[in-house]
């Protein structure tokens, strides 16, 4: 019976893993270089952060980040209103931190810019400034 329980636990477990990364991709690609937003965490090796709209940089979950709930009220729609928006509140719109700057990008479309920063996580994260903005996001893991 205890066996039973924990397989069906596991399963249970790995559709969920499974939803969550279907939507990620599938949320990616309405947003300028989703799949290839900064990790503001990682400062020597870069890599990427692929829950845009979430604190938990791999599998989102419940913890949304500023740009989450923006992209959410936008109608989880790249819009020219949530491109000038200031999401994370460190002083770049979401297209300047995205790569689209005069928010004139549409999905499907090669955004002519690389994604310079996350737009829902005010960085550098461990400034002053930052530990105010980045309420929900207390610290990255690797700098602790
Ligand atoms: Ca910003």
């Amino acid at each position: 019976m205890y066996f039973q329980m924990t397989f069906v636990v596991q399963i249970l477990t790995l559709c969920i893993v499974i939803v969550n990364v279907y939507c990620h991709e599938e949320y990616q690609k309405r947003i300028p270089n989703g799949n290839r937003v900064p990790n503001p965490c990682s400062k020597i090796q870069k890599s990427i952060w692929k829950a845009v709209g979430h604190f938990n940089n791999t599998h989102g979950g419940v913890e949304i980040s500023s740009f989450g709930k923006d992209f959410k009220n936008s109608n989880k729609t790249w819009t020219i209103t949530l491109c000038n928006l200031d999401s994370d509140g460190d002083g770049k719109t979401n297209g300047e931190e995205l790569g689209d700057p005069s928010c004139v990008w549409t999905p499907g479309k090669e955004p002519k810019v690389p994604a310079k920063n996350h737009p829902g996580i005010c960085e550098p994260v461990d400034s002053v400034r930052c530990k105010r903005q980045n309420q929900g996001f207390n610290q990255c893991p690797q700098l602790n």
